[in-house]
């Protein structure tokens, strides 16, 4: 049936963009984010920069994006204002630059944030569908996000309908927007797999301005294999799991697991599948490759995901057998994907990776040396606090022993230690449970800390101001003193 709706050039529909617009685009990760539109307007943005008058875009999205967005925008220039992830290398640069403002909240936050307007009125919604219906019913590809918000929200609308994706995709979606508070009921997700909502987002059809037609894969790069550390970090992890169930800590049938993007999140989830592990469930914010394959064996059971992140080979192999991936992988706006209240209910267990941890247990994640902006908090916020078991991961040490990841206070804090019960790095797992802080620094250090920081940092323990923590205020930054100085947390270390 033709659309009611005018077909664009991407040169056109970017034509319609206000130069200072606030731009909200589908996608969570690549997946599901607009190719074409942003593509045509980072040209526009090119043209006007090289002018001397480059745009100031504020650009929301549900997450990291496409390099067509974050990238080609930030290296146009023409990002002033930006929330609430990101991980591009252009835009990072300009955000460290103090060129581009950075809003670094919750995944879960914001559906709600557009909803009450927290974060200014948005212009224009970039969304990328399958299909959209004469009377506004949007049918999204590989990812929710904030697409259902945003079309609710946004004064105009562009649709970007993409013909590669699977039409099948339409039935992994599960879309609802929450009640405003306080007129609130107990959400109806009792299980990783029950749905509640519609397989369609929902909009005004009089406010979309214009279709454009395109015919592109997400282009997710695939992930370099496990290293040695990451398959030490998940062999630690998965040890810690089974005695967890032996001790019967873990029901039998096992909880629903949530692991964060990344090459050690991909070894856990690897490693878990080769254990004694039962059959288990995913409630989490990102599918990556290596849990298409424990679907195959029988092992994954089925995901809630807000997108589903996979390289070509792996989508590929999802759209060629959709009888068998449709019943078994629901994808959720993030306000459902990364619900406190469902974490909570369902017992997640949250698997997160981390910059630097500290002695008692907080963790960075974004910042290093207290300043400089790494990618941003994400949705590991929204499932360490929330979490069954909160477990945070990492390499010892980084940039080849230069630098610590465990040190004596964290330079910049994401996650306290209020919330936090694990911490692992390749050489070993520190359980927190029910530990005083003397205790937990103690753990930390012989378990987790690289064995030539162990002398330093119990030095720094033992010589610290006694207090229900021990810190030196004087000493507590030291390290990071050091790697400013020197480019060594120790500089006469070799590791
Ligand atoms: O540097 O890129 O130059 O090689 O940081 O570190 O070890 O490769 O780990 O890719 O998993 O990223 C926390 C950034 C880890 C990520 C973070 C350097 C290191 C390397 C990357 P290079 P690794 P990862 C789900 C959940 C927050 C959001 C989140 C992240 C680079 O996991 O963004 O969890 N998490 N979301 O050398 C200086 C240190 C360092 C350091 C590592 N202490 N100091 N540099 N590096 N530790 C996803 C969503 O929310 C959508």
């Amino acid at each position: 049936m033709a659309r009611p709706f005018p077909t664009l050039t991407p040169e056109e529909a970017a034509a319609l963009i206000p130069e200072a617009a606030t731009i909200g685009f589908s996608g969570f990760t690549p997946a599901g984010s607009p190719k074409a539109i942003p593509q045509a307007l980072a040209r526009r943005a090119e043209a006007l920069a090289a002018e001397g008058h480059p745009m100031q875009l504020r650009i929301l999205t549900g997450a990291s994006t496409g390099p067509f967005i974050d990238e080609a925008l930030a290296e146009a220039g023409a990002i002033s204002w930006r929330a609430p992830f990101q991980s591009s290398r252009a835009l990072r640069r300009r955000i460290n630059a103090e060129e581009t403002e950075f809003i670094d909240i919750h995944l879960s936050h914001v559906p709600q944030m557009i909803a009450f307007g927290f974060l200014g009125e948005i212009d224009v919604a970039i969304v990328e569908a399958l299909d959209v219906t004469p009377d506004g019913r949007v049918f999204l590809t590989t990812a929710s996000g904030i697409a259902p918000s945003v079309l609710r929200h946004a004064e105009h609308i562009l649709i970007e309908i993409n013909q590669y994706p699977s039409r099948r995709l339409q039935e992994m979606h599960d879309i609802a927007i929450l009640p405003r508070p306080p007129a609130r009921h107990p959400i109806q997700i009792h299980h990783p797999l029950s749905k509640l909502g519609t397989p369609f987002a929902t909009v005004d059809p009089t406010r979309i301005v214009g279709i454009v037609e395109t015919n592109q894969p997400d282009g997710v790069t695939p992930l370099s294999g496990p290293d040695p550390v990451s398959e030490a970090i998940a062999g630690h992890v998965v040890q810690f799991l089974m005695d967890e169930l032996q001790a019967g800590r873990i029901p039998r049938q096992f909880l629903p697991l949530q692991a964060g993007v990344g090459n050690v999140s991909n070894a856990v989830m690897a490693s878990l599948g080769q254990s004694a592990v039962p059959p288990f469930y995913m409630y989490t914010e990102v599918l990556q490759d290596s849990q298409v394959d424990l679907m195959e064996q029988g092992r994954l059971l089925g995901a809630s995901t807000c997108g589903l992140t996979l390289s070509e080979t792996y989508i590929q192999r999802v759209y060629a057998d959709m009888s068998f991936f449709a019943p078994r992988l629901v994808i959720r706006p993030q306000e459902l994907s990364n619900n406190p209240e469902i974490i909570r209910r369902l017992g997640v267990i949250g698997i997160n990776t981390a910059l630097e941890v500290d002695l008692y247990g907080h963790v960075n994640s974004t910042h290093v040396a207290g300043a400089q902006l790494v990618n941003g908090i994400g949705g590991s916020g929204d499932f360490l606090r929330n979490a069954y078991l909160s477990i945070v991961v990492c390499p010892s040490v980084a940039k080849d022993g230069r630098i610590s990841t465990i040190v004596p206070m964290v330079s910049h804090m994401d996650q306290n230690e209020h919330s936090i019960q694990v911490i692992v790095t390749e050489q070993g797992l520190a359980d927190l449970r029910g530990l005083g802080p003397q205790r937990r620094a103690e753990r930390i250090i012989e378990h987790c800390a690289h064995p030539a920081y162990r002398d330093y940092l119990r030095g720094y323990l033992r010589e610290a101001r006694q207090g229900h923590l021990r810190h030196d205020l004087s000493r507590c930054f030291e390290l990071h003193q050091n790697l400013l100085a020197h480019g060594a947390m120790l500089p006469r270390l070799e590791v």
